[in-house]
């Protein structure tokens, strides 16, 4: 209904600002926010969930921009691997810094709080981004997309790909992730209220680590032969799951469906693997992150409901209910659009 308007709009935004934050820092001076002047002092560590996801470089890309805009210092750190408390040891060494601002994306609601709260009492600004904390434990959270969208676009999705009927299984990140396991009971209730004659039969998690990955993804074909979908709302699995699904005999019978980003993608929407993934722009998530944390340490913004903060050349951005700020819409990829996109 909406979708298909909503796909264009997006789509025009989409390929603007991937061109605006995928061309690295030449030549851009101001882009028109009023940040500048006052950033001197904003040292802003970037904390994903943890290193060598392709989606983080993204993101943590975007934020480098942003930060060298407005005229700070960016740094990025992390884990090798997505674990609930991997980040508690990050955080402490950002706070014994002084750094103005932590940019955490979470591998669990409650880890890292004690850690964070430490951060924030010792004066350090702490967002979160794409996946949160619990929110007494941060000041803002950068929210890439509204959840019961992000949920329904793949439902969705997967519904189309098997013709509105038989047994779905989910291939997640990390079991305590905020993000994945917030996405996953909606898509449950979705699939409830929408798809009577769909069933999920198992979830399962890759950890956010490739093999681990392509391995579940194995075994849910060898338990469940009669499966005819799976979605992996994580670009680390739907990833890994497209490069098994295309060499096995699965290739075309089993559908996927899920979070991806184009540029791992790309092979498996051309041989057929896959024909329809969704997600957003990494890098503007990580661009905007990075303005909100410089609005927070300049006294802009305190996190408030109703703040307003401009993010460079996304524009200006304002602090919905419980310290959220919203990037966009979800944004589907298929053969047609899919050379247009380089992340
Ligand atoms: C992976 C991570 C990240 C998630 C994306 C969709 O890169 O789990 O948190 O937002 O997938």
């Amino acid at each position: 209904m909406t979708f298909a308007r909503k796909r264009v709009t997006a789509f025009a935004a989409l390929a603007v600002a991937a061109a605006v934050a995928l061309t690295g820092c030449a030549g851009s001076t101001d882009g028109g926010g009023d940040g500048g002047g006052d950033g001197a002092d904003a040292s802003i560590t970037f904390l994903p969930k943890n290193l060598g996801n392709p989606y983080f470089d993204t993101s943590s890309e975007g934020g480098k921009k942003a930060v060298e805009e407005f005229g700070g210092t960016f740094s990025e750190v992390g884990p090798a691997e997505a674990t609930p408390d991997a980040q508690v040891s990050y955080i402490n060494t950002a706070t014994q810094q002084g750094v103005g601002a932590l940019v955490v994306s979470a591998n669990d609601p409650q880890a890292i709080c004690d850690a964070l709260n430490e951060a924030r009492d010792a004066g350090v600004k702490v967002v979160t981004f794409d996946s949160d904390t619990n929110t007494d434990c941060r000041d803002l959270f950068i929210n890439q997309a509204d959840s019961e969208g992000i949920a329904k676009v793949q439902i969705d999705l997967i519904a189309d790909q098997i013709g509105g009927a038989g047994e779905i299984a989910i291939l997640s990140a990390s079991a305590n992730a905020t993000n994945q396991n917030a996405w996953i009971e909606l898509m449950e209730e979705y699939v409830a209220s929408e798809y009577p004659d769909i069933t999920i039969v198992e979830t399962v998690y890759g950890d956010d680590d490739d093999q681990t990955s392509f391995d579940k993804t194995a075994a849910l074909l060898q338990t469940h032969p009669d499966l005819k979908g799976i979605v992996s709302p994580t670009t680390v699995g739907i990833a890994a799951a497209a490069r098994y699904l295309s060499t096995s005999d699965f290739k075309g019978q089993v559908a996927l469906t899920g979070l991806g980003t184009p540029n791992q993608m790309r092979e498996y929407v051309e041989d057929g693997t896959v024909t329809a993934f969704a997600l957003w722009n990494p890098a503007d998530l990580g661009y905007l992150a990075a303005y909100a944390a410089q609005a927070l340490i300049a006294g802009d913004i305190s996190g408030e409901e109703g703040d307003t903060f401009e993010a460079g050349d996304l524009g200006e951005y304002t602090v919905g209910a419980d310290g959220v700020v919203l990037l966009g819409d979800p944004f589907v990829f298929d053969a047609d659009n899919i050379g247009d996109f380089d992340f």
